[in-house]
């Protein structure tokens, strides 16, 4: 079968199966072709696939196989099947710029996934050839990767502070060398607290560029001594995205071994596209710019350990397994997905991170234990990045979209603890009134923009981790700030770009918005608009879910229940 035909029966199959809220983004990611030169070589890394399972090879290399491609080359034995298959998994590797050629010559398409090395040197000769800025420019050079010096960032937020950005060709070079720093690093990092010092943890700042100075100069910047781990959902909502998106990358070039970072839900391609960094990226720079970072996001680590002791994340700890969905299933506490078995670290530390989570990725991560590895990654990235607690025990369904994403409860957290070995857990993405919330006894929340989107009435917060005893726990000291003011730029105006110039990005979306809901179901204010968005299973489809992997509702063997 042609390659093209394939691609158009994959979309068609992929169609039918798709909430109505992601009919427009699947078709932005499920039209954008594969690989086509390489597709035969990568066929030798990945082997053939039969309609089982992925070989495991696939993961081995960077740059491997593209799902996408993996469609195409199995389109001899079976288009249908292996559409399917994309979107459980999000996608995971090498879209080339074939890809978007193409698309631009009616609509930019952003580009999904997969910069190998010669993508990336590629890139890095086009922005060295870019245009140098004009003599009326007074802000600093970027000095590459080993030259950021405090006097850079300094020079860099004075400029900021005034309106300034850093010349187009610049900021290329510095997400290039930020891309190449995130490489080099794990999916689970490893913190030290430096004696007699403190890490401080930082919450989503999303674009609030004014309080992320005034977080700076609470805590001073960076540094071997001081060491800082950023939490996700830098970007997306506030209207200096750019300028806090650069600031913490030039923070992370100049203290790469003391600056880490989390990927959280907004380090996201679907979410960029929605809520605002995507045009403001386009409105500052371009949006080559933009694909450049969402590569950079793709490689960021999803979380840290803190001392072996604290793993700091940016959503929620790993879902049910096998991923159950309840029919029916509301927030109430007694109304629960009871715990399953618990994952290792070990096994977040394995998750291949590289991924990009498309639209359907969420509803099609339901289902039964699978040795399909890229299908456990992209079910991990999903709950780490988008997870909340919940009081009740056991899990439940998130407010935050439909399908697919899960609150979690006291008693998984302590289970989690207890089976890593950990004193408890950091993590990020929710409003909190006073900026910080132990959730659960060891689920601590912080949650660092204050008067979120101008509206939250929130303070924000950051934490102090210290270590008193080398033997002893770590201690928590939140420190809780106000918002500061800031230039009369509404959150979202960048956004505007998108909904003027590439409406076909958001159309769908559009359609959704109300009063009362927000526009995706991404709230990040705590439990509001319980259970909107609810993708709730139709009875048949609970059914046909239960016939096909013998399984009910809670994820019993149908065989077992019937013996009990
Ligand atoms: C995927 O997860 C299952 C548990 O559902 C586990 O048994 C299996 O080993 C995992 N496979 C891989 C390759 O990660
Ligand atoms: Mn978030």
């Amino acid at each position: 079968m042609p390659r093209s035909s394939c691609r158009a029966k994959a979309a068609l199959v992929l169609a039918p199966g798709l909430a109505a809220v992601s009919t427009q983004f699947s078709s932005v990611f499920s039209t954008l072709p594969g690989a086509q030169q390489s597709a035969q070589s990568r066929l030798v890394a990945t082997g053939t696939l039969q309609g089982g399972t992925l070989p495991a090879a696939s993961t081995a290399a960077r740059p491997s196989a593209t799902v996408a491609q993996v469609g195409f080359v199995a389109g001899a034995t079976g288009c249908a099947a292996i559409a399917s298959r994309v979107g459980r998994r999000g996608i995971k590797r090498g879209e080339r710029l074939a890809a978007q050629a193409e698309a631009s010559e009616t609509e930019w398409l952003p580009r999904t996934t997969g910069w190998d090395a010669a993508d990336l040197a590629a890139e890095r000769a086009r922005a060295s050839a870019l245009e140098e800025p004009g003599s009326d420019y007074k802000g600093p050079r970027y000095p590459g990767a080993a030259g950021v010096t405090d006097s850079f960032i300094e020079a860099l937020m004075s400029m900021q502070k005034e309106g300034g950005l850093l010349p187009k060709k610049d900021a290329f070079l510095l997400v290039l060398d930020v891309i190449d720093s995130l490489r080099t690093e794990s999916t689970m990092g490893s913190v030290s607290i430096p004696k007699g010092k403190h890490v401080t943890v930082v919450g989503d700042l999303h674009g609030q560029y004014w309080d992320f100075l005034n977080i700076l100069s609470l805590t001073g910047r960076p540094s071997a001594e001081s060491p800082f781990i950023f939490n996700g959902d830098f970007v997306d909502r506030g209207s200096w995205s750019i300028e806090v998106i650069l600031l913490v990358f030039a923070l992370k070039l100049k203290d790469p071994q003391s600056v880490f970072l989390n990927r959280g839900n907004h380090e996201m391609l679907e979410t960029n596209l929605l809520y605002g960094f995507c045009g403001e990226v386009g409105s500052k720079y371009d949006m080559e710019l933009f694909n450049l970072f969402s590569e950079a996001f793709r490689n960021l680590p999803l979380c840290h350990l803190v001392e072996k002791k604290v793993l700091v994340l940016h959503g929620g700890l790993p879902g049910p397994d096998p991923r159950i969905w309840m029919p029916g299933q509301t927030h109430d506490p007694t109304d629960a997905i009871p715990m399953t078995a618990m994952h290792s670290l070990q096994d977040i530390q394995d998750v291949d991170r590289y991924m990009e989570i498309t639209p359907e990725a969420y509803a099609e991560s339901i289902g039964p234990c699978t040795p399909d590895k890229e299908v456990n990654d992209s079910r991990m990235i999903i709950d780490l990045l988008w997870g909340d607690p919940r009081g009740g025990d056991g899990y439940g369904p998130s407010y935050r979209r439909g399908k697919g994403i899960y609150t979690f409860g006291p008693d998984i957290t302590i289970a989690f603890c207890e089976k890593n070995g950990l004193q408890c857990i950091v993590r990020s993405h929710e409003v909190k009134s006073e900026g910080w919330k132990w959730d659960h006894s060891q689920l601590l929340s912080v949650f660092s923009a204050p008067n979120y989107l101008d509206t939250g009435n929130n303070k924000g917060a950051f934490l102090k981790l210290t270590l008193p005893d080398p033997n002893g726990d770590v201690h928590f000291e939140p420190v809780t700030y106000s918002a500061v003011p800031h230039p009369d730029v509404p959150p979202m105006k960048w956004q505007e770009l998108i909904s003027e110039s590439y409406p076909h990005l958001t159309r769908v979306m559009k359609k959704r918005i109300s009063a009362t809901f927000d526009e995706f179901g991404d709230s990040d204010f705590e439990g509001v608009g319980d259970l909107m968005n609810f993708d709730e299973w139709e009875p048949e489809e609970a059914a046909q879910f239960q016939d096909a992997f013998k399984v009910d509702q809670y994820g019993r063997e149908l065989a077992e229940t019937a013996k009990n």
